[in-house]
């Protein structure tokens, strides 16, 4: 067990400066461990990270290090306010939060009254995931209030239910492990911008002979920082992974006796992946032949290996298959046997987090209806035909105006007269200027919470480093506020903070020996009681928390048809059975590709991809001068080629289009994209943009082929000079 020494918790002296042990709250894979240095008039004055902490080892990163400009910016909302000008328009008053409160409790009753508790929709993610103010917050009070069940599948789900088809609900390889792998294989994850930490562990295994590959159709920071980079057509990967399948198997490089003993359905697999030749998948990737056959060479031959997946592998009409290809490899080449080998997708599945207590499935009405937050904007204009239409939105952690697909109609949607938005914000987003009323939100050093991690092993404590700023409150403050204004006074309602830690681990799981609550509040951090990343081989023999308690190439779980993970559908955990799925990992093309839609192809002929900006998390960040400085102005990074062939010169304003929407942005010209694509990054806001629209106004709605995800990548436009 690793933890932390001194210092950090609150000094003697209660007026001296002091420091306190925090966690950073962000949507991110990493979940730093941060010492927070307060001064004896109670403010902030340093944030840093725990250099105790194995991971975090004592650095943030460019979205954080600057917090303290967050926490205080003059930006902040502070006090619950009400719309005095059209929707939109940010014009606001400031209220109490008693007003605040009756109006919202008012205007819900009449809504439900009126049209049932359906008319209400949550919409909300994660703004901050730490277990009591994230994922979860409101689920019981929506539960309670009968709300429309909002669908979450903004990340990872689809990826998450081919994972779990395949290898069950493991955590799969420690990244800390990673420092054993002879061969690492990165698909799909630009991990200096978006798991930084990772980094050093896969720097220390290189030193020590490891190769590292990239599979990303842009040569990012960190595809030119390894051995290799292998670009290939955006939404192509399952192609180049059932490629390397066929070479293992048909050049004997599997590890046989590790199939026998710890797979199902080897023969059908072998049957399946005899049609996907290096040559049939060179020319549906755009990866020559013979670079497809060394690398499956290399990756068999390089034991340990190990693939670590991005979120990104997941947004294409194929998605899921991609993941199910990718989630056999490993079992094909015995890479599990030893520590830094295997698959690492989210480590998150080794907390033993009690959802139940926070989702709260027991509270919903059997039969709500569930809408999908992707359909937001044609749920509010009526694309969807829903009886009753939605008449109430409560947002909080989230901001879909900007992260949501088909912006511009729900822009129209927002602008609805008849809808009653309440948006509980930290800062005035686009999402905000659309609130009827708006609610003050605390920052992480604000608020108590417990964080897990799904970048690593290690729980976090965070503490409160100073009192709330104005009026802001935490979330579960917010709803403990909301439900007694509604009369609801049900005991989950009444938890306190500490009650909610106390429930938010199952405590008594192998996994959290010797750790308490206690013991987290001194200490900050802890390893989960796994064995050390030198030893940490979970699947040397076998053990896989599936049906079979093997890899299934051939996947049991297939049969009862596609589903949404639970932690991805606010409130439920009922699995939504679709169609039956083919067991066998096959190839899904993109939808919106020259071969498969040749007419779409010919007036949008540009694959754009929508990926992580290096400087802001999502959308957030991206109001902060700091932030847009190191971001710099939005711009979409294509070929020269492609460039030339439009007239297009580097930073020339430019149209970005398609049939659903536009945005208009400066251009980059640069070698790093393949030709055919463009490149976008995610979170600047609309209002700081050059023609009122982002990114999500061309993205669409359709999922994936698993768990409802979303097809960001898989979406063609037209460039031209604006
Ligand atoms: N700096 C920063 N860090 C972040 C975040 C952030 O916004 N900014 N967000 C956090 C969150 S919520 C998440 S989910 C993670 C996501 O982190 P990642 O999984 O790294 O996701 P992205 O940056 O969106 O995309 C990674 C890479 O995938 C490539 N890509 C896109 N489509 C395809 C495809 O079809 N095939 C292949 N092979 N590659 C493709 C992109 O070119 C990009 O370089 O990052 C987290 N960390
Ligand atoms: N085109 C495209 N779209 C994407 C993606 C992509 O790659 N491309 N990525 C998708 C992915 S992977 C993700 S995870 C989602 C992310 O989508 P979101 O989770 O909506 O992320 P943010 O845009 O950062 O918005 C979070 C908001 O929560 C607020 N917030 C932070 N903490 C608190 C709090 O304690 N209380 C309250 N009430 N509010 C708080 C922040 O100020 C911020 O405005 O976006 C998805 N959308
Ligand atoms: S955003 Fe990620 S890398 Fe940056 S401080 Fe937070 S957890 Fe660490
Ligand atoms: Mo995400």
């Amino acid at each position: 067990m690793t933890a932390a020494a001194e210092p950090t918790t609150r000094a003697t002296d209660p007026s001296a400066p002091r420091t306190v042990r925090a966690a950073c709250p962000q949507d991110c894979p990493d979940t730093c461990a941060m010492v927070v240095t307060v001064d004896d008039a109670g403010r902030a004055v340093e944030v840093r990270g725990d250099p105790e902490h194995p991971y975090t080892a004592g650095g943030l990163c460019v979205k954080v290090n600057n917090y303290l400009d967050r926490v205080y910016d003059p930006g902040r909302v502070l006090f619950p306010l009400r719309r005095t000008g059209p929707k939109g328009s940010g014009r606001f008053e400031r209220i109490t939060w008693d007003d605040a409160l009756d109006e919202i409790a008012t205007r819900f009753r009449g809504i439900v009254d009126e049209h049932g508790g359906e008319a209400i929709m949550p919409v909300s993610y994660l703004g901050t995931q730490g277990i009591l103010n994230g994922l979860n917050v409101g689920d019981p009070f929506f539960a309670k209030l009968g709300a429309t069940i909002s669908e979450r599948t903004y990340c990872d789900s689809g990826s998450c239910t081919a994972y779990a088809m395949t290898i069950g609900d493991t955590a799969g390889v420690d990244p800390e492990s990673l420092v054993h792998s002879k061969f690492i294989l990165i698909w799909a994850c630009n991990v200096m911008s978006t798991n930084l930490h990772l980094w050093p562990y896969i720097a220390e295994a290189r030193k020590r002979g490891a190769k590292v590959v990239v599979v990303d159709p842009v040569r990012t920071r960190t595809a030119a920082a390894a051995d290799q980079h292998i670009p290939l057509r955006p939404g192509t990967d399952a192609a180049l992974a059932l490629a390397m399948a066929h070479v293992i198997i048909s050049e004997g490089l599997t590890d046989q006796a590790y199939v026998d003993a710890h797979t199902v359905g080897f023969p059908e697999f072998a049957e399946r992946v005899a049609q996907y030749t290096p040559e049939w998948a060179a020319a549906e990737t755009g990866v020559p032949a013979d670079t497809i056959r060394t690398l499956a060479r290399e990756y068999a031959g390089g034991q340990p290996s190990v693939i670590r997946i991005g979120v990104a592998v997941e947004r294409h009409a194929g998605g899921g298959q991609t993941v199910r290809a990718l989630a056999c490899l490993p079992a094909l080449v015995g890479a599990w046997r030893k520590p830094g080998g295997g698959i690492l997708q989210l480590p998150l599945w080794a907390f033993p987090v009690n959802w139940g207590a926070f989702m709260r499935p027991d509270m919903l009405t059997p039969g709500t209806r569930i809408v999908n937050q992707f359909l937001l904007g044609e749920a509010l204009t009526g694309g969807l035909a829903l009886d009753p239409p939605i008449k109430g939105l409560m947002v909080y952690n989230s901001n879909p105006v900007v992260v949501c697909p088909d912006q511009d109609k729900l822009i129209e949607g927002l602008q609805r007269e008849d809808l009653f938005t309440v948006v509980s914000e930290q800062f005035m987003t686009d999402t905000a200027d659309y609130a009827d009323i708006v609610l003050p939100a605390t920052t992480q050093l604000e608020q108590d919470d417990i964080m897990f991690s799904w970048g690593h092993l290690y729980v976090t404590y965070n503490h409160r480093a100073i009192e709330p700023l104005g009026e802001a409150v935490p979330n579960t403050e917010m709803f403990r506020r909301l439900a007694a204004r509604m009369g609801f006074d049900d005991p989950v309602f009444r938890r306190s903070d500490d009650d909610m830690i106390a429930e938010a681990f199952d405590w008594s799981h192998p996994h959290m020996q010797g750790i308490t609550v206690e013991s987290l509040k001194d200490k900050g951090w802890q390893r989960l009681t796994v064995p050390p990343p030198d030893e940490y081989a979970p699947h040397a023999e076998g053990n896989f928390p599936t049906a079979s308690g093997r890899t299934e190439l051939a996947a049991s779980a297939a049969a009862g048809g596609n589903f949404v993970v639970p932690l991805f559908r606010q409130g439920s955990n009922e699995f939504q059975p679709g169609q039956p799925v083919d067991p066998l990992p096959h190839y899904i093309p993109p939808r919106e590709a020259a071969h498969t839609d040749p007419e779409r192809a010919a007036r949008y002929p540009l694959n754009l991809l929508t990926p992580k900006s290096h400087a802001y998390i999502n959308s957030s960040f991206a109001s902060h001068a700091f932030h847009r400085r190191v971001q710099k102005e939005p711009n979409v990074i294509m070929h020269p080629d492609d460039a030339a062939a439009r007239g297009i010169s580097d930073q020339d304003p430019v149209r970005v289009f398609n049939d659903r929407g536009e945005f208009t942005v400066l251009a980059k010209l640069d070698d790093a994209v393949m030709p055919g694509v463009v490149v976008s990054s995610l979170g600047g806001w609309r209002k700081h943009s050059k023609a009122t629209a982002t990114l999500a106004a061309v993205n669409s709605t359709q999922f994936a082929d698993l768990g409802n995800a979303p097809t960001f990548s898989d979406t063609l436009v037209e460039v031209e000079i604006a």
